[in-house]
Order: C-alpha cells, then sequence, then structure tokens
C-alpha cells in the first residue's frame, strides 16, 4: 500500500484519540497526519508516531492533498464538511450517524461486509458502536442458520458520550461516596450507581417510543447484513461503566443451532473469541474487553422458550472495535 496523507476531524476527542492510536500502533502508511477539530482546540497539538503536530481548525479547505479522512465530530460537522473532502477527492470514513442510512454510502463493518466499500461514491460510514459488536457475532449465525429475529438489550459505558460524560461518572461517584448529592450537565439523571433507558441524553426518544440509539440498531443491522428480513427490537441503557459496551442477546434462527454448534462457528469467526466456561465462571466482561479489538462472546446457550433460539452476552470496546479500530479497518480495505 503506497503512504497516505491521513485527516482525522475530531481529533481531541476519545474516539479520534483513539483513531489515532490506532493508525500507530497497526502502522498505517501515514505519508502525513493531518489534525482537525474545532476553533476550542486551537493553540492545541497531538503527538503522532513521537512527533508534536499541531491541530488544525476544521474548514472546507482543509482537504485539499489528502487521500483519507476519518471523520469523528459528531453528525453536524459531518453533514456539513465530509461532502468538501470528497469533492477535493479524499474519501472519507465517517464515524458519525450523519450518512449510515443514505442508499449511497456503504455501511461497513470489514468481518461482514467488506465488499460494499467497492460502490462507495467518497464516503463510506462507520456503524454505530452497539450495532457493530452485535453484527460480527450474528454474521456467521446467520449464514449457517438464518437469523429470522433478534432480541436485544445493551449495557452501554460512558464514554460513548465523550469526555465530558466520563468526567461526570468520575465526578458523580466521588459525590456520591462523600454523602453529597451527585449534580451533572451530560446525563438526564444521575448516571453514578444508576442505570437509565435513555441514549442519546437528549432528544432520546421518536414517535414509536423506541430512542434513536434503538433505532439505529434496528435499522443499521439489516443495512449491514444486507437482509431486511431480519426482525430486531432493541431497548439500550447507559451504565455507570467508563469502557465497553455489553449486550444481551436473543437470536431466533429459521433452522436450529445446538449451543455447541455455535460455540464452534463463533470459535472460528473473525474478529471474535469465545469466552464460554460456565465451571469456571468464564464469560465476556467489560473490565478486560476494555484495551482489546477482539469482540467476545459467551453464555451462549439454547433458549428454553423456543424451539430455534440462542441466547448471549457480548461485550467489546465501544471506542475501538465500536469506533476507532473499526474505522481504521475500513481505511485499511481502501
Ligand atoms: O453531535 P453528536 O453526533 O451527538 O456527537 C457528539 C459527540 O459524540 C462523540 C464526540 O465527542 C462527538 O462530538 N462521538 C461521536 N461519535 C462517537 C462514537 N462512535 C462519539 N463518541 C463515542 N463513540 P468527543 O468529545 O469524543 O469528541 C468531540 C471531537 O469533535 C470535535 N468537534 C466538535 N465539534 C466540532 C469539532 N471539530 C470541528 N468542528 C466542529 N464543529 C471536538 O473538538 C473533539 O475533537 P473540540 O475542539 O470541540 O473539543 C476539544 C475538547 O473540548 C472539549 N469540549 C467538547 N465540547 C465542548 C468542549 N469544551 C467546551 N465547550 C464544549 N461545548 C472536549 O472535551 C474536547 O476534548
Ligand atoms: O451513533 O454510547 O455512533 O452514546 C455514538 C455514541 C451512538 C451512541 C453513534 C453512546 C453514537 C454512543
Amino acid at each position: 500500500m503506497s503512504e497516505k496523507v491521513v485527516a482525522v476531524a475530531g481529533a481531541t476527542g476519545l474516539v479520534g484519540r483513539q483513531m489515532m492510536c490506532v493508525l500507530e500502533e497497526r502502522n498505517f502508511p501515514v505519508k502525513a497526519l493531518k489534525p482537525l477539530a474545532s476553533e476550542r482546540s486551537k493553540g492545541k497539538s497531538v503527538t503522532f508516531k513521537g512527533e508534536e503536530i499541531p491541530i488544525e481548525v476544521l474548514g472546507e479547505d482543509s482537504f485539499k492533498g489528502v487521500d483519507i479522512a476519518l471523520f469523528s465530530a459528531g453528525g453536524g460537522t459531518s453533514k456539513q464538511f465530509a461532502p468538501f473532502a470528497a469533492k477535493d477527492g479524499c474519501v472519507v470514513v465517517d464515524n458519525s450517524s450523519a450518512w449510515r442510512m443514505d442508499p449511497k454510502v456503504p455501511l461497513v463493518v470489514p468481518e461482514v461486509n467488506a465488499k460494499d466499500i467497492e460502490w462507495h461514491e467518497g464516503i463510506i460510514a462507520n456503524p454505530n458502536c452497539s450495532t457493530i459488536q452485535m453484527v460480527v457475532v450474528l454474521k456467521p449465525i446467520h449464514d449457517a442458520a438464518k437469523i429470522t429475529r433478534v432480541v436485544v438489550s445493551t449495557y452501554q459505558a460512558v464514554s460513548g458520550a465523550g469526555k465530558a460524560a466520563v468526567d461526570e461518572l468520575l465526578a458523580q461517584t466521588k459525590a456520591v461516596m462523600a454523602g453529597e448529592e451527585p449534580v451533572g450537565e451530560i446525563f438526564p439523571h444521575p448516571i453514578a450507581f444508576n442505570c437509565i433507558p435513555q441514549i442519546p441524553q437528549s432528544k432520546a426518544f421518536i414517535d414509536n417510543g423506541y430512542s434513536t440509539e434503538e433505532m439505529k440498531m434496528v435499522n443499521e443491522t439489516k443495512k449491514i447484513m444486507g437482509d431486511d428480513g431480519i426482525r430486531v427490537t432493541a431497548t439500550t441503557v447507559r451504565v455507570p461503566v467508563h469502557t465497553g459496551h455489553s449486550e444481551s442477546v436473543n437470536i431466533e434462527t429459521a433452522s436450529k443451532l445446538t449451543a455447541a454448534q455455535a460455540r464452534e462457528l463463533l470459535a472460528k469467526a473473525p474478529g471474535v473469541v469465545v469466552q464460554d466456561d460456565l465451571d469456571a465462571e468464564v464469560y465476556p466482561l467489560v473490565i478486560h474487553a476494555a484495551g482489546k479489538d477482539e469482540t467476545f462472546v459467551g453464555r451462549i446457550r439454547e433458549d428454553i422458550s423456543h424451539p430455534s433460539a440462542l441466547d448471549l452476552w457480548i461485550v467489546a470496546d465501544n471506542l475501538l472495535k465500536g469506533a476507532a479500530l473499526n474505522t481504521v479497518q475500513i481505511a485499511e480495505l481502501l
């Protein structure tokens, strides 16, 4: 692969920073790195391969001479600036929700639908974090037994909501431990010692009673798997975890798979690690999955209430496989 000029839009955010770490760790052939952020980050710099690089303010002209731009600066920023990047011949890999359901934009998880990058027109979307870790597990099961329906509940870490949200969890935890009232600005209710069935933290709910995060899981799963026939319902919940999303998933299939067959399939699946030893009390845990690239699956069992369904527990690092790593993997395909 020839060396590329790579821009990172949102370089000072939690995901942007991880993107640069992943580029460095995976030895992505970077000719030059261009970190971009808002006016707020003017004067700051980032360190990449031991070199200090000043942040530039993101603008319409930021992408001249750039080959690949990785975006993680929020949906509004992506909507506004990605078209300028694409117009200048740069390929955008966008981590926001702005372009995911656009029929002209591929929505890609390399282990599932790498081929979809072929039809991009300058923008490729990185899916929602909770959706990514679920579909890497669904894919081998769908290929073997055809999934008809998925029921998922998530347990999502605060780092999904950015750096300020992580700070809020830590500050509220300290406050409660000191016997004080937890106060906060990011989440609609205290997150320390609590679970909040609302994601995102504002303007979450739509007319059907679902949150937008839940509908992302429904719609994006069908698009990535390339099968509108898979019925999906989701409940997404914020929990007081720093990093790593967990999911309880029930999967109905057209033909029956035993738990042993599913374990065998998943053990061979790319990007998936099976952790499933009940005698030893081994199953995926966020405290182990945080910082890792793989998606971990365990508690694999046959649903006793249904003739052909499985229950399982899926955990991954929401900032890595859920965001920065998957984005860089897409860039590697390019
Ligand atoms: O708009 P959305 O879609 O709801 O997304 C909201 C946020 O979700 C995060 C990301 O926050 C995003 O901004 N996010 C998006 N996808 C994510 C994913 N898959 C995800 N999080 C997890 N998983 P973030 O805090 O991680 O990163 C924000 C980055 O985007 C830059 N940015 C924002 N607006 C921009 C922009 N860059 C260019 N143009 C714009 N209009 C942002 O740069 C950061 O790099 P920054 O300079 O604005 O922020 C630098 C530091 O300032 C702090 N900060 C953030 N907001 C404010 C702030 N300080 C003061 N006032 C604020 N309002 C941050 O802590 C940051 O470190
Ligand atoms: O659609 O945990 O990428 O708040 C990123 C942040 C979904 C929610 C996305 C979180 C969002 C996620």
